[in-house]
């Protein structure tokens, strides 16, 4: 349910129920989350490229899988999201190297917000976002109230998640809640060349710059400029920053080996 490959530093991760537009199931959950577990562990991963196989990126929570016709008790969602959904969404938050996400197609309910927890996103021009969870009767989850709130304000965020009208990219490109729009046909190029940047990248300091900017939204100006001594003392002793002045100085292009 999730196509894996890895290739120069790049583990490209890709939804793959396409039939259902990649909406998760049970397995499709452990699947993205061994991929993302994956690239904690294995210092061979430099950087994650998310996206989705077919015309859809991810419809959220498989709809057919509880089926209330059939009777039974009221399901626990809570605990389908502290099983499956949020630490998932924590292990892309923590993991010290970029996520790309190039959102293929439609991106609804836990999707969408599945999208806004990457680093970078990038979403073809005929994509959509939509907060579906207004049609059904439940709450937008996997981060999406904190991501829509935080990054588009109130207004937006209430009406977007109030009325699940669908966000198409490029006016999600220019409300900043995702990097940029490209065309169609240009976006799997356009993202395998920007993981692949990032993969060849000092995976330290990257990894130390998203946690800062992460964390920049908790921190007094105080703080952030104690965090900032802390990650550039870090980021100083890397292999990468003595082959990054090097290379300057050299008057030639550095070679990182995310050390
Ligand atoms: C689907 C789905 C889907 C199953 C399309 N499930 N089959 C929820 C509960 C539990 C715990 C906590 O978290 C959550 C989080 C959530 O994510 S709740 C929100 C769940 N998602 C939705 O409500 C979105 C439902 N889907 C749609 O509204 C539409 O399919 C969208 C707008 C995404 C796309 O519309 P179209 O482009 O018109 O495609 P379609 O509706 O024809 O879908 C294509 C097929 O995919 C179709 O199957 P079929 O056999 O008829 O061809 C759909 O039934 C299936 N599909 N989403 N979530």
């Amino acid at each position: 349910t999730v196509l894996t490959t890895l290739v120069d530093g790049v583990l490209m991760l890709t939804l793959n129920r396409p039939e259902k537009l990649n909406s998760f199931n049970e397995e499709m959950h452990l699947a993205l989350r061994a991929g993302i577990e994956r690239a904690h562990s294995d210092t061979s991963v430099r950087a994650v490229l998310l996206t989705g196989s077919g015309r859809g990126f991810c419809a959220g929570q498989d709809l057919g899988d509880r089926d209330p016709r059939k009777g039974g008790p009221a399901p626990d969602l809570g605990h389908t999201l502290d099983t499956f959904y949020n630490p998932t969404l924590r292990l892309i938050r923590n993991l010290q190297k970029p996520v790309v996400c190039a959102v293929n197609g439609v991106a609804a309910g836990a999707g969408a917000n599945l999208a806004f927890a990457c680093d970078i996103v990038l979403a073809a021009k005929s994509a959509k976002f939509i907060q579906a969870f207004a049609k059904i009767g439940l709450v937008p989850d996997a981060g999406g109230t904190w991501s829509l709130a935080r990054i588009l304000g109130e207004p937006r965020a209430k009406a977007l998640a109030l009325t699940a009208e669908p966000l198409m990219a490029e006016k999600a490109a220019d409300w900043g809640l995702i990097w940029k729009a490209v065309e169609d046909d240009a976006l799997m190029a356009e993202a395998e060349a920007l993981a692949a940047q990032l993969a060849s990248g000092p995976t330290v300091g990257l990894g130390l710059t998203k946690h800062l900017i992460q964390a920049a939204a908790t921190n007094s100006l105080d703080e952030q400029l104690d965090l900032e001594r802390d990650c550039q003392r870090k980021a100083g002793r890397s292999r990468d920053y003595a082959e990054g002045v090097t290379a300057f100085l050299e008057k030639r292009k550095p070679e990182f080996v995310g050390e």
